[in-house]
Protein backbone atom coordinates (compact mmCIF):
# COMPACT_ATOMS: atom_id res chain seq x y z
CA UNK A 1 0.00 0.00 0.00
CA UNK A 2 2.66 2.53 1.04
CA UNK A 3 4.89 1.58 -2.11
CA UNK A 4 1.39 2.33 -4.35
CA UNK A 5 1.05 5.64 -2.65
CA UNK A 6 4.47 6.25 -2.82
CA UNK A 7 3.86 5.82 -7.17
CA UNK A 8 0.72 8.20 -7.40
CA UNK A 9 2.86 10.77 -5.59
CA UNK A 10 5.66 10.62 -7.59
CA UNK A 11 3.48 10.89 -10.47
CA UNK A 12 1.37 13.68 -9.28
CA UNK A 13 4.99 15.18 -8.42
CA UNK A 14 6.29 14.47 -11.91
CA UNK A 15 3.29 15.89 -13.80
CA UNK A 16 3.28 18.93 -11.76
CA UNK A 17 6.67 19.73 -12.30
CA UNK A 18 6.35 18.76 -16.32
CA UNK A 19 3.34 21.28 -15.96
CA UNK A 20 5.47 24.02 -15.04
CA UNK A 21 4.22 24.35 -11.74
CA UNK A 22 6.87 25.27 -8.57
CA UNK A 23 7.45 22.89 -5.86
CA UNK A 24 7.35 24.36 -2.64
CA UNK A 25 9.15 23.07 0.62
CA UNK A 26 5.92 22.02 2.07
CA UNK A 27 5.29 20.12 -0.83
CA UNK A 28 5.35 16.47 -1.32
CA UNK A 29 9.06 15.66 -3.10
CA UNK A 30 10.52 12.43 -3.78
CA UNK A 31 13.81 11.89 -1.31
CA UNK A 32 16.75 11.73 -3.75
CA UNK A 33 15.09 15.08 -5.12
CA UNK A 34 15.92 16.68 -1.59
CA UNK A 35 19.06 15.02 -1.51
CA UNK A 36 19.75 16.40 -4.87
CA UNK A 37 18.70 19.82 -4.15
CA UNK A 38 20.43 19.96 -0.77
CA UNK A 39 23.68 19.25 -2.65
CA UNK A 40 23.26 21.75 -5.25
CA UNK A 41 22.01 24.43 -2.88
CA UNK A 42 24.87 24.06 -0.39
CA UNK A 43 27.41 23.62 -3.03
CA UNK A 44 26.36 26.59 -4.60
CA UNK A 45 26.14 28.64 -1.14
CA UNK A 46 30.09 27.54 -0.20
CA UNK A 47 31.02 28.43 -3.61
CA UNK A 48 29.77 32.01 -2.94
CA UNK A 49 31.57 32.46 -0.05
CA UNK A 50 34.63 30.98 -0.77
CA UNK A 51 34.47 32.81 -3.86
CA UNK A 52 35.14 36.02 -1.97
CA UNK A 53 38.19 35.15 -0.89
CA UNK A 54 40.58 35.41 -4.15
CA UNK A 55 38.55 38.95 -4.88
CA UNK A 56 38.64 40.16 -1.07
CA UNK A 57 42.55 39.60 -1.85
CA UNK A 58 42.48 43.04 -3.84
CA UNK A 59 40.33 45.35 -2.05
CA UNK A 60 43.29 46.97 -0.06
CA UNK A 61 45.19 47.04 -3.29
CA UNK A 62 42.21 48.44 -5.33
CA UNK A 63 43.59 51.41 -8.13
CA UNK A 64 41.09 53.98 -7.40
CA UNK A 65 38.58 54.95 -4.71
CA UNK A 66 35.90 54.24 -7.60
CA UNK A 67 37.35 50.23 -8.22
CA UNK A 68 37.61 49.62 -4.61
CA UNK A 69 33.94 50.85 -3.79
CA UNK A 70 32.50 48.46 -7.02
CA UNK A 71 34.65 45.80 -5.60
CA UNK A 72 33.79 45.93 -1.89
CA UNK A 73 30.17 46.18 -3.25
CA UNK A 74 30.78 42.76 -5.06
CA UNK A 75 32.02 41.04 -2.38
CA UNK A 76 29.72 41.71 0.04
CA UNK A 77 27.01 40.51 -2.95
CA UNK A 78 28.39 37.38 -3.14
CA UNK A 79 28.90 37.29 1.22
CA UNK A 80 24.48 38.35 0.81
CA UNK A 81 24.17 35.70 -1.89
CA UNK A 82 25.68 32.34 -0.06
CA UNK A 83 23.13 33.81 3.22
CA UNK A 84 19.75 33.41 0.68
CA UNK A 85 21.39 30.33 -0.76
CA UNK A 86 22.14 28.82 2.94
CA UNK A 87 18.42 30.17 3.60
CA UNK A 88 17.15 28.07 0.61
CA UNK A 89 19.09 24.89 1.74
CA UNK A 90 17.18 25.10 5.08
CA UNK A 91 13.43 25.17 3.71
CA UNK A 92 14.81 21.17 2.48
CA UNK A 93 14.91 20.24 6.34
CA UNK A 94 18.85 20.32 7.14
CA UNK A 95 20.54 22.85 9.33
CA UNK A 96 23.50 25.32 7.99
CA UNK A 97 25.45 24.55 10.62
CA UNK A 98 25.34 21.28 9.28
CA UNK A 99 26.35 22.18 5.95
CA UNK A 100 29.07 24.53 6.92
CA UNK A 101 30.28 22.00 8.91
CA UNK A 102 30.64 20.04 5.37
CA UNK A 103 32.42 22.91 3.61
CA UNK A 104 35.56 22.91 6.74
CA UNK A 105 35.99 19.47 6.96
CA UNK A 106 36.15 19.07 3.39
CA UNK A 107 33.64 16.60 2.58
CA UNK A 108 31.64 19.18 1.06
CA UNK A 109 32.33 21.02 -2.58
CA UNK A 110 32.15 24.24 -3.87
CA UNK A 111 33.08 25.47 -7.31
CA UNK A 112 37.25 24.23 -8.11
CA UNK A 113 37.44 27.73 -9.96
CA UNK A 114 37.58 29.16 -6.47
CA UNK A 115 41.05 27.60 -6.13
CA UNK A 116 43.21 29.46 -8.81
CA UNK A 117 44.87 32.59 -7.51
CA UNK A 118 44.08 36.41 -8.14
CA UNK A 119 48.10 37.50 -9.32
CA UNK A 120 47.57 41.15 -10.80
CA UNK A 121 44.43 43.66 -10.76
CA UNK A 122 43.27 42.34 -14.49
CA UNK A 123 42.40 39.15 -12.55
CA UNK A 124 39.53 41.48 -11.02
CA UNK A 125 38.52 42.16 -14.33
CA UNK A 126 38.58 38.78 -15.67
CA UNK A 127 36.98 37.14 -12.81
CA UNK A 128 34.18 39.31 -12.93
CA UNK A 129 33.89 38.68 -16.68
CA UNK A 130 34.75 35.28 -17.21
CA UNK A 131 33.28 33.48 -13.56
CA UNK A 132 30.66 35.89 -13.28
CA UNK A 133 29.52 35.72 -16.86
CA UNK A 134 29.74 31.82 -16.39
CA UNK A 135 27.78 32.06 -13.08
CA UNK A 136 25.40 34.25 -14.97
CA UNK A 137 24.64 31.48 -17.93
CA UNK A 138 24.26 28.56 -15.16
CA UNK A 139 21.88 30.86 -12.77
CA UNK A 140 19.74 32.39 -15.41
CA UNK A 141 18.80 28.75 -16.15
CA UNK A 142 18.02 28.03 -12.44
CA UNK A 143 16.21 31.27 -11.80
CA UNK A 144 13.58 28.63 -13.68
CA UNK A 145 14.27 25.63 -11.71
CA UNK A 146 10.89 23.53 -10.33
CA UNK A 147 11.77 24.36 -6.71
CA UNK A 148 10.68 27.20 -5.79
CA UNK A 149 13.19 28.56 -3.26
CA UNK A 150 16.08 28.04 -5.05
CA UNK A 151 14.13 29.87 -8.70
CA UNK A 152 13.60 32.48 -6.25
CA UNK A 153 17.26 32.91 -4.79
CA UNK A 154 18.75 32.68 -8.54
CA UNK A 155 16.32 35.20 -9.70
CA UNK A 156 17.80 37.81 -7.08
CA UNK A 157 21.12 36.84 -7.45
CA UNK A 158 20.96 36.99 -11.44
CA UNK A 159 20.60 40.51 -10.99
CA UNK A 160 23.58 41.68 -8.87
CA UNK A 161 25.74 39.48 -10.77
CA UNK A 162 24.35 41.51 -13.98
CA UNK A 163 26.36 44.13 -12.01
CA UNK A 164 29.10 41.81 -11.32
CA UNK A 165 30.26 40.90 -14.75
CA UNK A 166 29.75 44.50 -16.16
CA UNK A 167 32.01 46.11 -13.48
CA UNK A 168 34.20 43.44 -14.56
CA UNK A 169 34.22 43.55 -18.02
CA UNK A 170 34.36 47.44 -17.18
CA UNK A 171 38.19 46.78 -16.05
CA UNK A 172 38.83 44.61 -18.83
CA UNK A 173 38.23 46.87 -21.55
CA UNK A 174 39.78 50.05 -19.24
CA UNK A 175 43.50 48.15 -19.13
CA UNK A 176 42.87 46.90 -22.69
CA UNK A 177 42.74 50.08 -24.14
CA UNK A 178 45.63 51.45 -21.42
CA UNK A 179 49.56 50.94 -21.88
CA UNK A 180 51.19 48.05 -23.36
CA UNK A 181 51.84 46.85 -19.83
CA UNK A 182 47.82 46.44 -18.73
CA UNK A 183 47.17 44.98 -22.32
CA UNK A 184 49.57 42.68 -21.24
CA UNK A 185 48.26 42.45 -17.67
CA UNK A 186 44.92 41.46 -19.27
CA UNK A 187 45.97 38.55 -21.70
CA UNK A 188 47.67 37.01 -19.47
CA UNK A 189 44.87 37.19 -16.69
CA UNK A 190 42.68 36.22 -19.70
CA UNK A 191 45.11 33.66 -20.67
CA UNK A 192 44.90 32.07 -17.22
CA UNK A 193 41.17 31.85 -16.30
CA UNK A 194 39.62 31.29 -19.47
CA UNK A 195 40.25 27.29 -19.27
CA UNK A 196 39.38 27.03 -15.66
CA UNK A 197 36.26 29.27 -16.44
CA UNK A 198 35.08 26.40 -19.07
CA UNK A 199 35.36 23.69 -16.63
CA UNK A 200 32.77 25.81 -13.89
CA UNK A 201 30.08 24.44 -16.32
CA UNK A 202 30.75 20.55 -15.05
CA UNK A 203 31.97 17.58 -17.03
CA UNK A 204 30.82 17.04 -20.01
CA UNK A 205 27.55 15.51 -20.38
CA UNK A 206 28.92 11.69 -21.37
CA UNK A 207 30.19 11.85 -17.92
CA UNK A 208 28.00 14.08 -15.39
CA UNK A 209 26.04 11.38 -13.17
CA UNK A 210 23.73 13.51 -11.52
CA UNK A 211 22.29 15.43 -14.99
CA UNK A 212 19.98 12.81 -16.11
CA UNK A 213 18.32 13.15 -12.65
CA UNK A 214 18.16 17.02 -12.73
CA UNK A 215 17.12 17.63 -15.67
CA UNK A 216 13.94 15.18 -15.35
CA UNK A 217 13.02 17.20 -12.20
CA UNK A 218 13.79 20.18 -14.08
CA UNK A 219 15.90 21.43 -11.79
CA UNK A 220 18.38 21.53 -14.65
CA UNK A 221 16.75 22.81 -17.92
CA UNK A 222 19.76 22.68 -20.11
CA UNK A 223 23.01 20.15 -20.15
CA UNK A 224 26.35 21.19 -19.08
CA UNK A 225 28.06 21.14 -22.41
CA UNK A 226 24.88 23.49 -23.70
CA UNK A 227 25.41 26.15 -21.20
CA UNK A 228 29.21 25.71 -21.81
CA UNK A 229 28.73 25.95 -25.30
CA UNK A 230 26.53 28.95 -24.73
CA UNK A 231 29.33 30.48 -22.42
CA UNK A 232 31.70 30.32 -25.02
CA UNK A 233 29.15 31.91 -28.09
CA UNK A 234 28.98 34.71 -26.13
CA UNK A 235 32.08 35.48 -24.51
CA UNK A 236 33.99 35.23 -27.94
CA UNK A 237 32.43 38.27 -29.31
CA UNK A 238 33.11 39.90 -26.31
CA UNK A 239 37.15 38.86 -26.40
CA UNK A 240 36.75 40.36 -29.93
CA UNK A 241 35.38 43.41 -29.15
CA UNK A 242 38.10 44.45 -26.29
CA UNK A 243 41.15 42.67 -28.87
CA UNK A 244 41.98 40.28 -26.26
CA UNK A 245 43.12 36.88 -27.77
CA UNK A 246 41.05 34.03 -26.29
CA UNK A 247 43.74 30.95 -25.74
CA UNK A 248 42.57 28.63 -27.98
CA UNK A 249 43.60 27.86 -31.33
CA UNK A 250 40.62 25.31 -32.18
CA UNK A 251 38.11 28.41 -31.45
CA UNK A 252 36.38 28.63 -35.52
CA UNK A 253 33.06 29.89 -36.07
CA UNK A 254 31.10 26.86 -37.30
CA UNK A 255 28.55 28.79 -39.93
CA UNK A 256 26.35 25.63 -39.75
CA UNK A 257 25.55 25.40 -36.67
CA UNK A 258 25.91 28.91 -35.44
CA UNK A 259 28.23 27.58 -32.56
CA UNK A 260 31.99 28.36 -31.81
CA UNK A 261 33.84 24.97 -31.90
CA UNK A 262 36.45 25.03 -28.78
CA UNK A 263 39.75 22.76 -27.93
CA UNK A 264 39.93 19.87 -25.40
CA UNK A 265 39.81 20.65 -21.99
CA UNK A 266 41.86 18.94 -19.89
CA UNK A 267 39.62 17.00 -17.30
CA UNK A 268 42.49 15.98 -15.43
CA UNK A 269 43.18 18.91 -14.23
CA UNK A 270 39.53 19.95 -13.31
CA UNK A 271 39.44 16.76 -10.96
CA UNK A 272 42.90 17.23 -9.55
CA UNK A 273 41.54 20.84 -8.18
CA UNK A 274 38.21 19.14 -7.57
CA UNK A 275 39.72 16.89 -5.22
CA UNK A 276 41.68 19.04 -3.01
CA UNK A 277 44.94 19.74 -4.70
CA UNK A 278 44.17 22.96 -6.88
CA UNK A 279 46.93 26.02 -6.36
CA UNK A 280 44.85 27.58 -3.43
CA UNK A 281 42.64 24.84 -1.87
CA UNK A 282 44.19 24.20 1.42
CA UNK A 283 44.63 28.32 1.94
CA UNK A 284 40.60 28.75 0.99
CA UNK A 285 39.69 26.07 3.67
CA UNK A 286 42.01 27.48 6.04
CA UNK A 287 40.57 31.44 5.51
CA UNK A 288 37.06 29.69 6.10
CA UNK A 289 38.12 27.74 9.37
CA UNK A 290 39.52 31.27 10.45
CA UNK A 291 36.48 32.93 9.48
CA UNK A 292 34.51 30.38 11.39
CA UNK A 293 36.82 30.29 14.66
CA UNK A 294 36.90 34.07 14.94
CA UNK A 295 32.87 34.38 14.39
CA UNK A 296 32.13 31.60 17.33
CA UNK A 297 31.89 34.48 19.93
CA UNK A 298 28.56 36.09 17.98
CA UNK A 299 27.13 32.92 17.61
CA UNK A 300 27.73 32.21 21.00
CA UNK A 301 26.20 35.59 21.93
CA UNK A 302 23.12 35.30 19.41
CA UNK A 303 22.14 32.29 20.82
CA UNK A 304 22.54 33.41 24.97
CA UNK A 305 20.53 36.38 23.54
CA UNK A 306 17.65 34.21 22.33
CA UNK A 307 17.36 32.27 25.26
CA UNK A 308 17.65 34.95 27.71
CA UNK A 309 13.95 36.89 25.50
CA UNK A 310 12.78 33.71 25.73
CA UNK A 311 12.77 32.58 29.46
CA UNK A 312 11.54 36.76 29.79
CA UNK A 313 8.57 35.71 27.72
N1 LIG B 1 33.64 22.59 -9.16
O1 LIG B 1 27.12 15.33 -12.17
P1 LIG B 1 27.77 16.68 -12.29
C1 LIG B 1 29.72 31.73 -8.68
C2 LIG B 1 31.16 18.11 -9.25
S1 LIG B 1 28.85 30.41 -8.13
C3 LIG B 1 33.61 21.62 -8.23
O2 LIG B 1 27.74 17.32 -13.62
P2 LIG B 1 25.94 18.59 -11.27
C4 LIG B 1 29.35 33.09 -8.21
C5 LIG B 1 29.69 17.94 -8.89
O3 LIG B 1 29.39 18.58 -7.68
C6 LIG B 1 29.60 28.99 -8.89
N2 LIG B 1 32.88 20.47 -8.37
O4 LIG B 1 27.20 17.66 -11.18
C7 LIG B 1 30.55 33.90 -7.98
C8 LIG B 1 29.57 16.43 -8.82
O5 LIG B 1 30.06 15.95 -7.57
P3 LIG B 1 29.05 15.39 -6.40
C9 LIG B 1 28.99 27.76 -8.39
C10 LIG B 1 32.16 20.36 -9.51
O6 LIG B 1 25.56 19.01 -9.92
C11 LIG B 1 31.20 34.51 -9.05
C12 LIG B 1 30.56 15.96 -9.86
O7 LIG B 1 31.44 17.05 -10.14
N3 LIG B 1 27.69 27.59 -8.97
O8 LIG B 1 30.59 31.49 -9.43
C13 LIG B 1 32.15 21.33 -10.50
O9 LIG B 1 24.89 17.95 -12.12
C14 LIG B 1 32.35 35.29 -8.83
C15 LIG B 1 29.89 15.49 -11.13
O10 LIG B 1 29.30 16.59 -11.82
C16 LIG B 1 26.87 26.62 -8.55
O11 LIG B 1 27.19 25.88 -7.64
C17 LIG B 1 32.94 22.48 -10.31
N4 LIG B 1 33.03 23.47 -11.21
O12 LIG B 1 26.47 19.86 -12.10
C18 LIG B 1 31.04 34.06 -6.71
C19 LIG B 1 25.54 26.56 -9.24
N5 LIG B 1 31.35 20.93 -11.51
O13 LIG B 1 28.35 16.61 -5.82
C20 LIG B 1 32.21 34.81 -6.51
C21 LIG B 1 24.73 25.37 -8.83
C22 LIG B 1 30.88 19.70 -11.15
O14 LIG B 1 28.09 14.43 -7.06
C23 LIG B 1 32.84 35.43 -7.57
N6 LIG B 1 25.31 24.13 -9.25
N7 LIG B 1 31.38 19.37 -9.97
O15 LIG B 1 30.00 14.75 -5.42
C24 LIG B 1 25.20 23.62 -10.50
O16 LIG B 1 24.65 24.22 -11.41
C25 LIG B 1 25.72 22.23 -10.74
O17 LIG B 1 25.88 21.64 -9.49
C26 LIG B 1 27.05 22.15 -11.54
C27 LIG B 1 27.50 20.68 -11.58
C28 LIG B 1 26.84 22.64 -12.95
C29 LIG B 1 28.15 22.98 -10.86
Amino acid sequence: MEALDEIILLERFESRINAGEKIEPKDWMPERYRKQLIRMISQHAHSEVVGMLPEGNWITRAPSLRRKISLLAKVQDEAGHGMYLYSAAETLDVDRRELIEQLLSGQAKYSHIFNYPTLNWADIGVIGWFVDGAAIVNQTMLAKCSYGPYSRANLRICKEENFHKRQGYEIVATMAAGTTEQREMVQDAVNRWWWPSLMMFGPSDNESPNSAELLRWKVKLHSNDELRQRFVDLTVPQSQAVNITLPDPELRYDKKTQHWNFGKINWEEFWNVVKGNGPCNRERLAARQKADDDGAWVREAAVAYTMKRRMNR
